[in-house]
C-alpha cells in the first residue's frame, strides 16, 4: 500500500495522573493486535518497545501544584528525541500512552523535526491548565498548555524555548470538562474549541472538515493526539477521567476515517487507556480500531 513505516513507542507513564493503571496503556494496545493490525493494513511497522519510566511507588511528589515534575520532564526529554528521530527519518511515529502528559514530548519532537504541522487534540478536557490554574497538580492537565509555552520551565524548555504549536492551527475536538481558569486562556488564545454541543449540532463530519482546514493551513502535516476520554465512558469504560456525554464509536471512526483521507497524517498518540478499569481490553481494542482508521483502514 505505502513504503512507509510506522514507529511505535510506547510511554508507559502515569505519573501525570492520580488514577493508578495507564502506565499499562501500551501493553493493553500491543496485546489487542496493533501490530498485526497495522502490517495487515500494508505499512511496515517497527517497536521500538517502551521508554524507560519510573514508577510513583520510587518517587515523591515535591511540587504539589506540579507532581512529579522531575521525572515527567525526564521522560519528556527522551521522548521529544525520539520523534524528533523518527520523523526526520521519514517515519511515522505512533506514541502509546500512557498518561496526557507525554504529548509535551510529542509536540516538542515534532517541533524539533523542524516539521510545520497542525494539530488536533481530541479530548474531553482542555489541558490547558499550569501550576497557576490547576486544581489537581496533575500534568496530563497541562501539555497542550506547555506546547504552547505556557507553564513551568522544565516542561517548556524541552526541545528548546521557543512554542511548539501554532495556536491558528490547533484545534481541540470533544470538549464538555473544562477548569474555569483554563476555559477562560483557551478562550484567550486563538486556539479553535469544538465542543460536544458543536458535534451534536453540526454533525462529527462538518466539524473534523473545519479542524483540518484549520490544521493544515500552510503546514506540511497533521499530529493527532487522542485522548480515549473523549469517547462516551459507555463504549470507553477503560479511561482514568470518564466523563458522561462523549462521543460514539461511530463518531470517533469517522474522524479518524476522515483524517486518514486527507493522507496528511504525520504522527499520532493514542493515550490514557487504563486497562484497571476497562472490562475484558474494550478500551484497548477500540482504541487499535482507531489507530486503524486513522492509517488508512477502509471497510470495503
Ligand atoms: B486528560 C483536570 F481538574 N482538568 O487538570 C485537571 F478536571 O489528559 C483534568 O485530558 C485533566 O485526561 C484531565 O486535573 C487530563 C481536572
Ligand atoms: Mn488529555
Ligand atoms: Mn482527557
Ligand atoms: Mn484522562
Amino acid at each position: 500500500m505505502n513504503g512507509r513505516v510506522i514507529r511505535i513507542i510506547g510511554v508507559p507513564i502515569d505519573l501525570g495522573a492520580d488514577r493508578r493503571g495507564v502506565d499499562m496503556g501500551p501493553s493493553a494496545m500491543r496485546y489487542a493486535g496493533l501490530n498485526a493490525e497495522l502490517l495487515r493494513l500494508g505499512w511496515k511497522v517497527e517497536d521500538l518497545g517502551n521508554l524507560e519510566v519510573p514508577i510513583p511507588e520510587t518517587r515523591e511528589i515535591n511540587n504539589k501544584l506540579l507532581k512529579y515534575l522531575e521525572e515527567i520532564a525526564k521522560v519528556n526529554e527522551q521522548l521529544h528525541l525520539k520523534v524528533a528521530e523518527v520523523i526526520k527519518e521519514g517515519g511515522v511515529p505512533l506514541i502509546l500512552g500512557g498518561d496526557h502528559s507525554l504529548g509535551i514530548g510529542s509536540l516538542a519532537g515534532l517541533a524539533l523535526s523542524g516539521r510545520r504541522f497542525g494539530l488536533i487534540w481530541f479530548d474531553t478536557h482542555g489541558d490547558y491548565n499550569s501550576s497557576v490554574t490547576t486544581n489537581s497538580g496533575n500534568i496530563h492537565g497541562m501539555p497542550l498548555a506547555v506546547a504552547n509555552g505556557i507553564g513551568a520551565k522544565e516542561l517548556t524548555s524541552i526541545g528548546g524555548e521557543q512554542k511548539k504549536i501554532r495556536e491558528e492551527n490547533t484545534v481541540i475536538i470533544g470538549a464538555r470538562d473544562m477548569d474555569p481558569e483554563e476555559r477562560e486562556m483557551l478562550r484567550r488564545s486563538k486556539i479553535t474549541v469544538f465542543t460536544m454541543n458543536d458535534i451534536d449540532q453540526r454533525g462529527m463530519k462538518e466539524v473534523v472538515h473545519e479542524a483540518i482546514r484549520r490544521a493544515s493551513l500552510e503546514t506540511d502535516g497533521i499530529h493527532v493526539s487522542f485522548d480515549l476520554d473523549v469517547i462516551d465512558p459507555l463504549e470507553a469504560p477503560g479511561v482514568g477521567t470518564p466523563v458522561a456525554g462523549g462521543i460514539t464509536y461511530r463518531e470517533a471512526h469517522l474522524a479518524m476515517e476522515l483524517i486518514a483521507e486527507t493522507g496528511l497524517l504525520i504522527s499520532m498518540d493514542m493515550v490514557e487507556v487504563n486497562p484497571i478499569l476497562d472490562y475484558k481490553n474494550k478500551t484497548a481494542e477500540l482504541a487499535v480500531g482507531l489507530i486503524c482508521s486513522a492509517f488508512g483502514k477502509r471497510i470495503y
